[in-house]
């Protein structure tokens, strides 16, 4: 190894800006970038590495993941970035970053905050600032403002080797436990229209039917709710039994579009044509016949406002 072609992992970082402990998780994680070991153990990289990352660095703040583009080679990372976005997952991304530019600056401070209550383990602090913020801003605000982003905040700390999957257990546990405290208290003596809300057989992720709970509760109808990974017979039979005028399905990333657009289909083709199925999230299909699709919250809750 002729040594003036490889740096140290300290001048890898200064130099691309990637944080030491950030290349340490993603050579464990991904295999890259791959370094050379001296005999003392200490890490080498190849100086083409340099610009690699730093278009890296580029592909991230553009709203790429990691395990995207991390094992990428220079060619692939130059033509993604040249990539106009063509279906509507980057669709979403784009409008999230839009979203994310527009959350305020002492919003985003707020959040910082609560990561570190997340590292430091003190839900106590955590649930006094959920809600010192929902008392400010309101459910709806909230959701779209606090809740959501944080959530994009932590995931983006796991990709970078910033948080650990302990941390997004502990934070999903407390946002889970906060949300349906408050919904319930929402929902209670409500005598408007009937909402199911449901997920589907096998959904794993269960804080986007919090999230969607919370935003129903603020609207008139009132909530039946049936939670996670609810059978396809228990769905259609609740429909019969308690005749709501709306069945809301948020369905997560976990699903491919085939797999959720298949249940969907099923489900509208077996339940009454009078009772609205609404779908969102990552995993829901948008092109479903008699099925409404609404990619947001604010849309959600409009639709709902209108709907009763
Ligand atoms: C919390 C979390 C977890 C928790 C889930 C706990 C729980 N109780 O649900 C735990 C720790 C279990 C977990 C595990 C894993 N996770 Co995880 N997780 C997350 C995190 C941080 C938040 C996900 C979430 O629930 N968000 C809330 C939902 C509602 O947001 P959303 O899906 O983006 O939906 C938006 C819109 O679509 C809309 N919406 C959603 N539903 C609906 C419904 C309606 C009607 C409407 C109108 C709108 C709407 O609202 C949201 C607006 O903000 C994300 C990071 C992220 N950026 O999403 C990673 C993330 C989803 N996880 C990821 C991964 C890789 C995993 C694991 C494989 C590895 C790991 N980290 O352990 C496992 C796999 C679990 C499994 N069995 O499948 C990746 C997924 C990458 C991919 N695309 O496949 C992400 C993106 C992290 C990352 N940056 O890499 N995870």
């Amino acid at each position: 190894m002729n040594m003036n072609d490889y740096i140290s992992i300290g001048e890898l970082s200064s130099m691309t800006g990637i944080g030491v402990h950030t290349l340490r998780v993603w050579e464990k994680r991904y295999g890259a970038p791959h370094s050379q070991r001296l005999p003392s153990g200490h890490r080498r990289y190849p100086k083409e590495e340099v610009s690699r990352l730093k278009a890296i660095a580029n592909a991230l703040e553009s709203g790429y993941r990691a395990s995207k583009v991390v094992t990428a080679t220079m060619e692939e990372l130059q033509s993604l970035m040249r990539s106009v976005p063509l279906h509507r997952n980057l669709d979403a991304k784009l409008t999230d970053e839009i979203k994310q530019n527009t959350i305020l600056a002492s919003d985003k401070t707020i959040i910082e905050s609560w990561v570190q209550l997340i590292i430091a383990g003190k839900d106590d602090q955590l649930f006094h600032g959920f809600h010192e913020q929902l008392g400010r801003h309101g459910p709806l605000n909230f959701i779209c403002n606090f809740a959501s982003p944080l959530l994009d905040r932590i995931g983006k700390g796991w990709e970078m080797g910033e948080l650990t999957v302990t941390h997004e257990h502990f934070a999903s546990e407390c946002m889970v436990s906060f949300l349906s405290e408050k919904w319930r208290q929402m929902n209670l003596r409500k005598s408007g229209p009937l909402i199911l809300i449901t997920t589907l057989p096998e959904e794993v992720y269960s804080l986007g039917i919090h999230m969607c709970s919370m935003v129903t509760a603020t609207t008139n109808f009132k909530i039946m709710y049936l939670g996670v990974d609810t059978p396809a017979e228990d769905i259609i039979e609740a429909t019969e039994k308690y005749k709501p005028k709306i069945i809301t399905i948020p369905i997560s990333h976990k699903f491919d579009l085939v797999t959720s657009g298949k249940i969907i289909t099923n489900l509208r083709n077996k339940i009454d044509k009078n009772i609205t199925i609404i779908t969102g999230g990552r995993g829901s299909p948008c092109n479903i016949k008699g099925v409404s699709y609404i990619h947001e919250f604010r849309e959600y809750y409009d639709f709902l406002n209108n709907a009763s």
